[in-house]
């Protein structure tokens, strides 16, 4: 079997074989054909009978929630096969019953997760009985002075309101969900779960010796492990129901992804998916066909019209130079894509930038430290889980706590609500923040910051929060455009200038997502470099280069989309801008059409009608066990910050460079925890050399074989 090249195969020492083997475009030559074909058949489901029956096919089922989408499994045809099977497709499309028909082919999707090597524990106090609840340092303050930078997710404050995910249904799209953990079992909930690989309702994954499918094991766990069980770690929705949906252990086909993506949307709210395209850095992906129309069809059905969430990890291609502006998954306005911080609230050496990105969530960084708890498979628990695969179900379960807080909330509310209320400070020492022309920090390594649950749970109160406004949508283009040549050393630069449709009903006065959807010639895809500045002057970077991306595909009508003009008025001059500053001369090649999507309200949300305050994340009340409030003392850490130009920073302002004193608190702070007198059983490792956590651009990389192979054997 060619098991070291599976899309399922973790950083493991297997990598350096499959970094070189398995990075394959996506491009057709390079397809493996399954013997399964999606089928759309308006007749619906006993006209997919008869279809099948007539044609020697076997009706597996639906396409997820999909009407009139059916997978066929060929009956004759090879399981695996290089080439298409055109004619049995043809004979398909040809039949007066099917509307639309393609045979199914495998899609190389990687689990986002570096593997870690093992951490100790710090001591806190006991607002729980299990055992690695000492460890949850992004759930709970386990600073040893006031003095120190806050670090959690301010999850407790609404614990302690009583919102604990109660009634919310998540599932995690993954390898399987070990659902008689027994830190899981009592929250699993079977009708949020299926088996997509074996086609059957029970989730639970394949053990082999590698444990290789404990990915989803992990991210579910993050969410609805039980609290107070002397067992494992605490979920951070600790009373939501979690399931799991078995997809990534086996051929990933567009079919299984919008099987996946569309599962039962009237039962399951949240969709989290730590997973995607390759992060090799030369890959440019999105979703097929049907998974596009089962993202569509769950943010207009599911939850009862009010829209699915799709929570997304952001990838971890960072030191493959990846950029997840090439990741159509992250990149879907529907998905709240989720990057990760270092407990340094640092950008950690596997995240990838990008203009989508909506929010950040803590998760490893280097070796010092610490990783995120969570149940494992065989019954057992990790302190060791990383990567954005672990950020991206913190989030999920923030969400859960928003709505149960409010489950009216509508998939556009809940984005509102992340970008009002995600924290810049804790990221501040960071460079790369604007402050956009609606006054929003935002940085595309992090979006608008680090989550805060209860600022998002406190805003979600239903008493409080209003729906935000219809959304509309204005399209932008220019049709006497003729496409224009690109050259290296070039540039293009295209103003659009646009009234956002004032004077009909699609006017936008708000902007919510923009979306540049663009078709462009090059020789060498990875150097090209895209930015879009708004008429308030916020420039975004669209596509960084790519060094690795060395094709001449392309991009074919890509929706590049960016999330930095959240809340500006969207009328005057757009410039796009197209440089390659590479020094490959031989480059050349043409944009061929663009077009400008603003989506908005037609009047401001009724919540940004004054503007977002933007506050020192240690002035944030503490509430550890909602007794001792800390007094706010002004100190080293905090000083350095006041006087960054942060909240009076113009449009687009210059990038801040890191900040010494405050990174070294936060290195200080990380020492010293490690030293209390209750840390156990943590192997004495040396601290990073100091300069590694100033500034993560310098601190570089080597390849990625050998950071994997160090991991694994570390
Ligand atoms: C990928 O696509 C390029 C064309 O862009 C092609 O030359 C190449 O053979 C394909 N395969 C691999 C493995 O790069
Ligand atoms: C869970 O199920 C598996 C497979 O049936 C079994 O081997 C394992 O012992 C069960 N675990 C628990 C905690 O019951
Ligand atoms: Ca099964
Ligand atoms: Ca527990
Ligand atoms: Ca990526």
């Amino acid at each position: 079997m060619d098991v070291p090249c599976r899309p399922l195969v973790m950083c493991s020492a297997l990598v350096v074989f499959c970094a070189v083997v398995c990075a394959v475009n996506a491009s057709a030559g390079n397809r493996q054909y399954v013997n399964e074909w999606a089928v759309e058949i308006p007749g619906g489901p006993a006209a997919a009978r008869a279809i099948a029956e007539d044609l020697d096919y076997e009706l597996v089922r639906q396409i997820g929630a999909l009407e009139n989408h059916y997978l066929f499994k060929h009956h004759s045809h090879p399981r695996r096969a290089k080439r298409s099977a055109a004619h049995i497709t043809k004979r398909l499309s040809e039949d007066d019953r099917v509307s639309w028909a393609e045979q199914q082919y495998e899609k190389q999707r990687r689990k986002r997760a570096p593997l870690g090597a093992d951490c100790g524990d710090c001591s806190v106090d006991k607002l729980f009985d299990d055992p690695m609840w000492n460890q949850q340092w992004y759930l709970q303050d386990t600073r040893t002075s006031p003095s120190l930078p806050k670090l959690d997710l301010h999850v407790i404050p609404v614990w302690k309101k009583g919102i604990t995910g109660k009634g919310v249904v998540i599932t995690v799209l993954d390898d399987g969900l070990e659902w008689n953990h027994t830190d899981i079992y009592p929250n699993y909930d079977p009708a949020a779960s299926y088996d997509f690989n074996d086609n059957d309702p029970d989730p639970f994954p394949r053990y082999d010796s590698t444990n290789e499918n404990k990915h989803g094991t992990r991210c579910a766990g993050e969410i609805s492990m039980q609290a107070d069980n002397n067992k494992c770690g605490v979920g951070v929705a600790y009373n939501s129901k979690v399931g799991g949906i078995r997809m990534l252990d086996g051929i990933v086909t567009d079919a299984i992804e919008a099987s996946s993506i569309g599962f039962n949307p009237d039962h399951v709210d949240i969709y989290s998916a730590s997973w995607g395209p390759n992060d090799d850095g030369k890959t440019v992906e999105g979703p097929g066909r049907l998974a596009q129309k089962a993202f569509e069809y769950g943010i207009q059905k599911g939850r009862g019209g009010k829209g699915s969430i799709f929570v997304w990890a952001s990838g971890n291609g960072g030191r493959q130079g990846d950029n997840c502006d090439c990741d159509g998954y992250t990149d879907s306005i529907y998905t709240i894509s989720i990057s990760s911080a270092s407990q340094q609230g640092l950008s950690p050496w596997y995240a990838e930038k990008c203009s989508s990105t909506l929010a950040t969530a803590y998760s490893s960084g280097d070796y010092t430290d610490q990783r995120i708890t969570s149940a494992d498979l065989h019954n057992e628990c990790t302190e060791t889980h990383t990567g954005t695969s672990a950020s991206a179900p913190l989030a999920a379960g923030i969400f859960a706590l928003a709505l149960e807080q409010n489950p009216d909330l509508t998939w556009r509310d809940l984005q509102h609500l992340v970008v009002w209320t995600s924290e810049f400070d804790p990221l501040a020492n960071n460079p790369g923040w604007k402050k956009n022309g609606a006054g929003l920090m935002v940085n595309s390594r992090f979006g608008f910051g680090l989550l805060n649950a209860k600022a998002l749970v406190d805003l979600a109160e239903p008493k409080v929060w209003k729906h935000v406004p219809k959304k509309r949508q204005c399209i932008v283009k220019d049709e006497t455009f003729e496409p224009r040549a690109l050259k290296a050393a070039g540039e293009i630069t295209i103003e659009i200038p646009t009234k956002a449709c004032t004077g009909q009903d699609n006017v936008i006065q708000s902007l919510e997502h923009v979306q540049m959807e663009a078709s462009i010639d090059y020789t060498r895809r990875g150097d090209l470099h895209i930015t879009l500045t708004s008429p308030s002057g916020t420039g975004t970077v669209l596509l960084a280069e790519r060094e690795r991306d060395t094709s001449s595909n392309g991009f074919k009508n890509w929706d590049f989309m960016s999330v930095h003009t959240w809340g500006e008025d969207p009328a005057g001059t757009w410039t796009l801008k197209i440089t390659d500053m590479s020094g490959r001369m031989e480059n050349e090649g043409q944009i061929v059409s663009w077009k400008l999507i603003l989506h908005g309200t037609s009047e401001p949300p009724a919540h940004m009608k004054t503007g977002r305050v933007y506050i020192p994340y240690n002035a944030v009340q503490n509430d550890r066990r909602g007794v001792e409030k800390m007094e706010e003392a002004p100190t080293e850490a905090q000083a350095p910050k006041k006087a960054q130009p942060a909240a009076s920073s113009p449009p687009a302002g210059p990038q801040q460079e890191g900040m010494p004193s405050a990174a070294l608190m936060r290195l200080l702070q990380t020492a010293f925890n490690r030293q209390t007198p209750a840390s156990k059983s943590r192997p004495a490792r040396p601290l990073p050399p100091a300069g590694t956590t100033q500034e993560e651009e310098s601190a570089s990389p080597e390849s990625p074989t050998r950071i994997c192979t160090r991991l694994w054997t570390g």
